[in-house]
This record gives C-alpha cells, structure tokens and sequence, in this order.
C-alpha cells in the first residue's frame, strides 16, 4: 500500500484525461481502503501536531472568564439533540433536546414540550443531521435554527431567543428525512429538505414495485412550519444546498439506479446533482397547478423526467454533500465514490433551464481531489477544503484554478492536504454558507477516533478536531471527543445570536399553561392554588429561592396531577426545578418561566417533591409533600 501522499500525485499526475484505478470505486476496494489508507499511513506525528498548533496563526486558548469569538451549533446525530459549543475552545456550552427525551430539562415529560413534540408522539428517539439558521439576504440573522430528524422524517424549529425547540413538523407521505438547508436570500421563506428513500405510493401494503415508488422534495414555510409543496423525483435524494439568488436549490442523488441493494446503488458511474427551479415550483403551486397525495393537503408537483422544475445533471458517483460556494457562484457535489468533486455553475442555470445548453455543459470543473469525498466548505477566499472519508485527509484547493485545469491549462488545483482523525464526514469553516464566510476556523467531524483519547470501551467517542484556515496552511489545534454523533455544525459570529437571560412572562413558550391558568381563574404569578376539576387535579404553584409556594397539597389516589410551576425569581441564573419522587416527574423551570407537567396519583400516602436544579444555599430545603388520600 502506498503512503497517501504519493497516492496524491498518481491523482494529479492522471488528472482528468484518463481513469485511474481509484477513478471509480466498487464496494470492495472501498472497504479494502478504509481498512488500509484509512487506518495505516499517517503522515504526521502527535509531536507534528502539537508543534504545528502552537504556531497556528488564531489563539485558541480561550481564558477562565473569557468569552469564545463563536457560537457552534452540532448535530446530535442519532442522540437527537442539538449541542451549543463556544469556539475556539470547543467547549460544550449548552444542549438542546430536541428529537430525544431528556430529564434535566423535562423534554418530552412537560406539557410544555408536548405541545411541540405532539401529545401523541410515539417517538422517543430522533436522527438529526443538519442544523442551519435562518438568513435573511445571505447573512445569519440569529433568529432560528433547522434540524432535520432522519430517523422519523421530521423538521424541528429552535428558537435562537431562548435555545428551546418550539415547532415540530413531519413531512407526509416520505420516509427519512435527510439534506436540510434553507433559502438565503431574500431570506428564510423556505427550509428545503430531502426525503431520502424511496417508497410506493400508496404506501399502504398493496403493492411493493420499484415502479409505484418514488420519493420528494420538500419545502416547508419557515414561519408557520407547514409544508409548502413537495416535488416528485427520480432516483433518490441525500443532501441539498441553495443558492443566493433565491431562484435554485440542488441536491444529491446517489441512487439513480433505483436499486434496493448496495451493489444496484453502484450500477451507474454517473448519478446526479438534481436542480430544483424554485421559482418555477412556487409559481405552479400559486396557480392551484399541483396534485396532493393520499390524506395530505400539501400541493406536489412532479419533477420527474423532463419537467419545468428540475434538471438531473450527471455527476459521478453516488454523490453525497452538496455545497454552494459563498460567492453564490457554484454548487459542488461531492464524489464520494469518485475521487472528484464537481462544480457546477449556478449562473448557467437559467439557460439550462431555457434548453439553451445540455445538462453538463453547467459543469465547469471536476477536479481529482483523493477518495471519499464527502462535504466540502469554503473559506470566502476562493478556496474550497473537501473532506476526505477514505484517505481520512482534508484537500484544501482552489476553485478558479480547479476551472482553469478543467479547461487545459496546466495549474495545480490543489493546496494542501491535512491528516484528520480519522473518517472524516462533514467538515464546516466559519460562516462559510453565508455572505459573511471569514476564513478563520474549520471544525472537522471525524467519524473514529481511535487512539486519540483514553479509552472507553468498545463505543469510542466521535473525533471533532479545529483547524486554523487563517493563513496559508491548515493548522490542526485541537481534538474534542463528542457523543453520537454530530454528522454537521455551523459556526456563527457570537454578535449574531442574541438570547434572553430571563423569560419574559408573555413569552408563547407557555402559552398553554396561561391559557388553562385564565380558564381557572388564576394569576400564574401570585396564585397557589389547587384547582380540582373531576378526577383532573391542576396544582398552580409558585417558586422564589428557596421555596415553593405551596409546600402541601392533598389528592385522592387515581388523579391526574397537574403541576404548574412559575418560577418568580427574576435574577439571572436562579433556575429551579420540580421532581416529584417516584413519580418519573423532572423539569426545568427557568427565571420568570412557568413549566407544566402531568401525571396520575397512583399510590396513597406521602410523596415528596423538590427542586432538583441548585439554586440556593437552603436548595436542599426546598421541597414539598403531595398527600393521597386512599381511593
Ligand atoms: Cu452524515 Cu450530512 Cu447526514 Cu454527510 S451526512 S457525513
Ligand atoms: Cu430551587 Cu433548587
Ligand atoms: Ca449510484
């Protein structure tokens, strides 16, 4: 097996003319390279690396008390949730439970959280991928965050405010929801995303065939978080990106082939980057042009074969991340089984879309970059940096000259090459889906991190490792272990993000509690007060450091309890909780929040509860009996 580096020269030495033997990919060899490339040669050393970082250009070392310069904002991949990290020093700065269940906060126990989640929802578990926040003219404006939830084909808002989820949506009539982006400009109108497989239609177990099958894109309104239109495709969809005139938004197709094996995926050596004219689709939907499906109202247009609303560009080879360049100039889809990536240009689209040129004509470079190429991010000064999932590398190169070497001139595309560790998946540079990318950091999501932490038994942590892209060589400065498994990040300047520090009591978040609070006649923010109303027992309850204030209350076994707690303290920090012991009851109720939860008195006699988030010296003290009276 050859070291990677001079793998790396046979790939610029063979260039574009002819097909070298790690042109294309088989599932032999793929697996064969991850193996060998991806776990053997190492080209720098630990004491490389630590040399290196001490000479990075950008200081990571955010002192006690100091602030980070951004906001990240990772995936938590198959845990569900969302993570807020401080970069650069990578620390863990908050979670924010989203998909998943989580007891700290009460996510998925509250009432509060069920009106989001669903009072019905059956899913304990989520698979999120994509978190991005909404622009308006290409710039963050800090107002809410997208995540798609692969596992149960679902949408998620996050108020940016308060960093809590506030809206669910789940996309009908598909399954797994995959790519997630949104419209940057004029701003955020749209959340586009992908369904990924394909299924029959109707899918209701009477009939199985490929030909009844297909599956759609989908724009959701971002504001009402309604599904605005879905579009019928061929093949299948992974990952998607939109452009900066508003007008286009593309995706990746690995499956072409239609195939429901591994081997079938990988039939044709070309699938596609499928352009989706949103101006077109929008414009169809308006004039009532559209069909709906099953008991779904949402309008869908079918954009298979030669339709108005989409061009299938050939691409090679089971393509995976899409990504618009920051000067809103290309879209670059993402080889994988290729060891490409190829440009395409968005300001050809019209005329593609016009029947003025043939689909690859809109591909202006498809430059040789190593194996695997997964995602790639963009510095805002003409250089792209793509990871490497096989050779386990980021390839920093440059995209003008990437176009020059397409069209036969003799430059050198590439830049640098940098060991990760190892299995790199998406990578992600600062700001870089906007206007505003600056160039300065990459985070790198490394899917193994073998022998770079102490060991923890079989399930190893994900290696999310920063690199300085300030100056002209990629710096490596840092590894951050990190739980199942962020699959993406962004990173914000932190003068972009405004939080509450407290609630504010009108806040919609509990809107429901006032509502039953105004039904009852109480003053959520002066009563305590026990309201019974049948077998439905509603708990109206304040809390001030140290104390509840109703410290007793009395129900008959078999009640539903209702707990409202409103937490009037109104400094900074001073968060309390409410646990009712063996009750599986926990929540987080914040400064000048009201928090809900339910559940049934099951058992007569003493039952304790307490404020379990640490909020005073007496925090120990502050806690109250629930007395039930034998049915
Ligand atoms: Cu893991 Cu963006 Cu879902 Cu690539 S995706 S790695
Ligand atoms: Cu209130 Cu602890
Ligand atoms: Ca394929």
């Amino acid at each position: 097996m050859k070291k990677t580096n001079e793998l790396d020269k046979d790939v610029q030495e063979t260039g574009d003319s002819g097909l070298s033997r790690r042109r294309f990919l088989g599932a032999t060899a793929l697996a064969g390279a991850v193996g060998a490339a991806g776990f053997g040669g190492a080209v720098m050393t630990r004491e490389s690396f630590a040399a290196a970082a001490k000479e990075a250009q950008n200081n990571i070392t955010v002192e006690p008390g100091e602030l980070d310069e951004y906001y990240g904002f990772w995936s938590g991949g198959q845990s569900g949730e969302i993570r807020v990290m401080g970069v650069p020093s990578m620390r863990e700065l908050m979670r924010i439970p989203v998909f998943n269940l989580d007891g700290a906060t009460g996510w998925g126990l509250t009432n509060e959280s069920k009106d989001v989640l669903g009072h019905d929802n059956k899913f304990p578990n989520g698979d999120a991928h994509h978190p991005h926040i909404s622009m308006t003219d290409g710039r963050y404006d800090g107002k809410y965050m997208f995540i798609n939830d692969k596992a149960n084909s679902r949408v998620a808002r996050i108020r940016l405010d308060i960093m809590k989820c506030d809206k669910i949506t789940t996309i009908p009539n598909v399954q797994a929801i995959h790519g997630l982006r949104l419209q940057k400009v004029p701003k955020t109108n749209y959340v586009f995303c992908n369904a990924e497989y394909v299924i029959p239609h109707p899918n209701d177990g009477s009939d199985f065939s490929m030909e009844s099958s297909f599956t759609m894109f989908n724009a959701l309104d971002a504001e009402t978080m309604e599904v605005a239109w879905q579009v019928i495709v061929d093949g299948n969809l992974d990952n998607t990106d939109a452009d900066f005139t508003g007008k286009y938004a593309a995706s990746t197709c690995y499956n072409s082939e239609k195939a429901t094996d591994l081997a079938g995926t990988m039939r044709n050596d070309r699938d596609w980057a499928v352009v989706f004219n949103v101006e077109r689709i929008a414009e169809a939907v308006k004039n009532g042009d559209y069909k709906t499906l099953g008991d779904s109202d949402v309008p869908v247009v079918d954009g298979r074969g030669k339709s108005p609303f989409t061009r299938y560009i050939p691409v090679p080879k089971n393509p995976h991340g899409l990504n618009t360049s920051p000067d809103g100039k290309y879209f670059i889809a993402n080889g994988k089984l290729s060891p490409t990536c190829t440009v395409i240009a968005i300001d050809r689209l019209d005329d593609l879309f016009d029947d003025k040129i043939e689909l690859r004509d809109t591909v202006v470079a498809e430059p040789e970059l190593g194996l695997g190429p997964l995602h790639t991010t963009f510095d805002g000064r003409g250089n792209a940096y793509t990871t490497l999932f096989i050779d386990s590398q980021i390839a920093k190169w440059n995209v003008e000259d990437a176009i020059k070497h397409y069209n036969g001139e003799d430059v050198n595309y590439l830049r640098q090459k940098l060991d990760v560790h190892y299995q790199p998946g998406h990578n992600h540079a600062s700001l870089t889906e906007t206007r505003d990318a600056d160039g300065k950091w990459l985070v790198v999501l490394s899917k193994f991190s073998k022998d770079r932490f102490l060991p923890v038994g079989p399930l190893h942590p994900e290696n999310d490792q920063l690199i300085d892209i300030s100056g002209d060589e990629m710096k490596l400065v840092h590894d951050g272990p990190a739980f199942a498994e962020p699959h993406d990040c962004i990173l914000v300047r932190r003068d972009q993000i405004k939080t509450k520090k407290v609630y504010t009591r009108d806040d919609p978040y509990f809107a429901s509690a006032r509502a039953q609070a105004e039904e009852d006649g109480i003053t959520l923010e002066a009563d305590n007060k026990v309201i019974r109303d049948g077998n439905k027992v509603r708990v109206y309850m304040t809390s001030v450091a140290p104390q509840f204030g109703t410290t007793e209350f009395k129900v008959k076994q078999g009640d539903e309890v209702t707990v409202y707690v409103t937490n009037l303290d109104t400094i900074e920090d001073v968060t309390h909780g409410f646990c009712m012991v063996n009750h599986g009851v926990q929540m987080e109720v914040s400064p000048q929040q009201t928090s809900s939860v339910t559940f049934v008195a099951d058992r007569p006699g003493v039952h304790w509860y307490y404020c379990n988030w640490f909020c005073h010296a007496l925090h120990m003290e502050m806690r109250g009996r629930m007395l039930v009276e034998k049915a």
